[in-house]
C-alpha cells in the first residue's frame, strides 16, 4: 500500500535544500460537477472526476520565508501549531518538505470576504504548494503540483489554473494521474454571483461529511457512475459554449449531490431556509426570463453561473449578490502579512 510519504519522496529529490524566499497566489474555485466521496482516504483520491470554475480575486495569497522556528500567520495572527487548520498546514509542509526540513515562517492572507461564508482550503492549501514549490525550486509541472496540493485538500487540484478546470479522476493506485487541468473554452463571459445566507461555521467538514454520506446513504450507490456522467457532459458543454447546456446540468448535479448527503443517516443538511429561499427566487427569476442557474456547496451559501450581459438582471433579482469575473487577476496584488 503507497502511503503519502512515499508519494512525495517520488516526487521530490530528498533533501530538498535551502528554501528562498518565495510568494504565490492561487483562486479558490467552485465546482460545477461536484466531488463527494473518495475511494482513498491516505491518498485522498476521489471516486469520480470534477469540474470548477475559479474565482478570479477570491483566492488565497501565501509568502513562504526561512526563518529561526516555525511560524504561521493567518490573516495576520499567528495560529498555534496545535490549531487544527495550523496542524493541517504543518502536516503538508513536513510531507512537502521533508521531515529534516528548515524551519519556516508562512504568512497568508486571504482575499474572500468574511461575509461571503466561503472558507477556502481549495486556494489555501493551492497557494502554499506553489509557495513551497518558489521555495525550493522543485522544477515541477503544474499538474505535479495540483497531483501533490490533493493531499492537502481535494479540490485544491482545481485551483492552480484560471478559468475552467477538470480534476481527472485517474486510475493509477498511487494517484500520480488524479490532478487537475485546464479546459479551453469560449464562454468567457461566465460570471459567478455569491449570494450570502450563513456566514457562520459549517455544521461538519466537507471531509467528515463526504465520508459519512459515502458510509450511510442509501443514494450514494448511484452517485459516482452519475457524477462522472455530469462531469464529460459539462465539459463537453463548456468546450462548445453550450451555456443553454452547462447551466442545467450544474444545477442539476448539485442537487443531486444534496439529495444524496440528505439520505444518509443521520441526515447530512447543510442547506438552511435562506438558501431554499434564494432557489425559490431564482426559479421563479427564470420562469419570467433570467438566465441563471445555482450551485451550492458543503454549506448554505448560493452561488449563481450566469452571463456577463445578464449581471444587472441578476443583481435586480439579486441586490446584495457579490458577482465576481472568474479570469479577474487583481487578487495576485497585495502582499501575504
Ligand atoms: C467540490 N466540495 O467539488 C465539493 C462539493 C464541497 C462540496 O471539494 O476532504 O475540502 O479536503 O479533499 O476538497 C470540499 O471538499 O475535501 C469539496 P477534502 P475538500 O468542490
Amino acid at each position: 500500500m503507497t502511503t503519502a510519504e512515499q508519494v512525495f519522496s517520488t516526487h521530490l529529490t530528498r533533501p530538498l535544500g535551502q528554501p528562498t524566499v518565495a510568494e504565490a497566489y492561487a483562486p479558490s474555485n467552485i465546482a460545477l460537477s461536484k466531488y463527494w466521496g473518495k475511494r482513498d482516504t491516505g491518498l485522498n483520491l476521489p471516486l469520480n472526476s470534477s469540474l470548477s470554475i475559479s474565482l478570479g480575486p477570491w483566492g488565497t495569497k501565501t509568502r513562504i520565508e526561512p526563518s529561526e522556528r516555525d511560524r504561521l500567520t493567518f490573516n495576520g495572527t499567528d495560529l498555534l501549531a496545535a490549531d487544527p487548520a495550523a496542524a493541517k498546514v504543518w502536516r503538508f509542509v513536513d510531507l512537502f518538505a521533508g521531515p529534516d526540513r528548515a524551519n519556516l515562517h508562512i504568512s497568508t492572507q486571504n482575499s474572500i470576504p468574511t461575509a461571503a461564508g466561503l472558507a477556502s482550503s481549495a486556494s489555501g492549501f493551492a497557494a502554499l504548494t506553489l509557495a513551497l514549490d518558489g521555495a525550493f525550486q522543485t522544477g515541477l509541472t503544474r499538474a505535479q503540483l495540483s497531483m501533490l496540493a490533493r493531499f492537502g485538500s481535494g479540490s485544491a487540484t482545481r485551483s492552480f489554473w484560471p478559468g475552467f478546470v477538470r480534476w481527472q479522476v485517474g486510475q493509477a493506485p498511487d494517484g500520480r494521474d488524479s490532478h487537475g487541468h485546464a479546459i479551453e473554452s469560449p464562454l468567457s463571459d461566465l460570471r459567478i454571483a455569491i449570494i450570502a445566507v450563513d456566514t457562520g461555521p459549517k455544521s461538519q467538514t466537507s471531509r467528515d461529511g463526504m465520508n459519512h454520506t459515502v458510509a450511510t446513504s442509501p443514494l450514494f450507490d448511484t452517485w459516482p457512475a452519475r457524477a462522472e456522467a455530469d462531469c464529460a457532459a459539462i465539459e463537453h458543454a463548456v468546450k462548445d459554449g453550450a451555456y443553454e447546456t452547462l447551466g442545467p446540468l450544474a444545477e442539476a448535479n448539485a442537487l443531486a449531490m444534496h439529495a444524496t448527503m440528505m439520505a444518509a443517516r443521520p441526515a447530512l443538511v447543510y442547506l438552511k431556509s435562506g438558501s431554499w429561499q434564494v432557489l425559490e427566487t431564482l426559479w421563479t427569476a427564470r420562469q419570467n426570463g433570467l438566465s441563471a442557474y445555482a450551485t451550492m456547496d458543503a454549506g448554505a451559501n448560493v452561488k449563481l453561473i450566469f452571463r456577463e450581459g445578464t449581471t444587472q438582471d441578476v443583481l435586480d433579482v439579486f441586490p446584495n449578490a457579490q458577482v465576481i469575473n472568474p479570469w479577474d487577476s487583481s487578487g495576485q496584488k497585495g502582499t501575504a502579512t
